[in-house]
């Protein structure tokens, strides 16, 4: 049940991070989804990031839209902000908490059916506009919650539980993320925790839209042969262009990679992005060509994963309206309402 809480009792000697937060300290209520679902070894994930980076649970916002992806935020941060919206109106919702208040960090979870279906209008602006958040779609390629509809992201000639062959072309997230101009795009797969957790912390201190297609298999409804979205097929077509080390600023930084095989992104808040090269002349700084890279993968029916773009210099949103620094709900009346002479000078510059 969803309003079952964990017991607080934990391990006495459970290890801390640097603000005296145990691991423990940053899970939700217990998970009500079906045992194996990918959905929640991502919770487990973002846990994990969470907890490596020494966030202040009350400094993050969550917010999701319908769908068993988009209850996942109650099982994870139960000390946080959460906000859970209607079917794909996340994004927007996001959008504008971020506007009032630019202080918090912004998580938004998604499921495929959220994003790519209802919710597509809304994934492209967010996207578009550089909203400074996390956005992470649990992309399972099917209605998990309404019991297996095939979603906008099932490939084409897949096949459903009962052999249903799927007709649409798919709606592949992360390309059109790259097309519209996301300045840090990943993918990745929930049954790999090595993979995704850098990932996570490295789109949480990322300063921009950061984008991140994780591939969440639904035991229930899409686990089956003929499915692209299952555990055994993205196991076999599983193709990492790279193994991401983040490196917090105050840290030192090691690496264990040969020399010529790793690169180095620093990102605006001083963390760095250490990228072991599993592909051969793979750029993650090269938006055209990870496009290209992207489009002749997926047509051999690969599974392309990892840190697939990400410009370290993106600006976000609020550079781009010139907002002011300070949270709107700490401004002073006096400086919310600047009074009559400043309307109409505002009115007379509209003319
Ligand atoms: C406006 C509206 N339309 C339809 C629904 C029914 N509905 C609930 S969840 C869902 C799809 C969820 O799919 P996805 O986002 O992929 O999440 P999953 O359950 O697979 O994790 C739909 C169509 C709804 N809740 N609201
Ligand atoms: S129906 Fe599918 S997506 Fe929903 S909880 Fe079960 S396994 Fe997960
Ligand atoms: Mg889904």
């Amino acid at each position: 049940m969803t309003y079952l809480a964990k017991p607080r009792l934990h391990h006495p000697q459970l290890a801390e991070n640097a603000l005296g937060y145990t691991r423990r300290d940053y899970e939700g209520s217990v998970s009500t989804l079906c045992a194996g679902c990918g959905h929640d070894s991502i919770s487990a994930a973002i846990i994990q990031a969470c907890y490596e980076l020494e966030l202040p649970p009350h400094r993050i916002a969550k917010l999701s839209g319908i769908g068993c992806s988009s209850k996942t935020p109650d099982y994870f941060l139960g000390n946080s902000h959460g906000f859970n919206t209607v079917h794909g109106r996340m994004p927007s919702v996001l959008t504008g908490a971020n506007l009032a208040n630019r202080e918090l960090i912004y998580l938004g979870v998604s499921g495929d059916g959220d994003s790519a279906s209802i919710g597509l209008g809304q994934f492209a602006h967010a996207i578009r506009r550089g909203v400074n958040m996390t956005y992470i779609v649990e992309n399972n390629g099917v209605y998990g919650l309404t019991k297996g509809q095939f979603s906008a992201t099932s490939d084409k000639g897949s096949k459903s539980k009962r052999g249903v062959v799927n007709h649409d072309a798919a709606i592949d997230l992360v390309s059109m993320a790259l097309q519209l101009g996301a300045t840090f795009v990943a993918r990745s797969f929930s049954g790999d925790k090595a993979q995704l957790v850098p990932l996570i912390k490295a789109a949480l201190s990322h300063k921009g839209a950061a984008f991140i297609d994780t591939i969440s298999p639904c035991v229930q409804f899409n686990n089956h042969a003929g499915s692209t979205k299952s555990y055994d097929y993205v196991r076999e077509h599983n193709e990492a262009v790279n193994r991401l080390d983040m490196v917090l600023p105050r840290a030192p930084i090691q690496v264990d990679y040969e020399p010529g095989t790793t690169t180095t992104v620093t990102q605006h808040d001083g963390s760095v992005l250490s990228l072991h090269k599993l592909a051969e002349h793979y750029d993650p700084t090269d938006r055209l060509a990870a496009m290209a890279f992207l489009a002749e993968r997926q047509a051999r029916g690969e599974v392309v994963t990892g840190l697939l773009y990400v410009d370290p210099e993106a600006e976000d949103l609020h550079e781009a309206l010139e907002t002011v620094d300070t949270p709107l709900n700490v401004l002073s009346d006096a400086e919310l309402t600047p009074g009559a002479a400043a309307l109409e000078k505002l009115n007379a510059a509209l003319r």
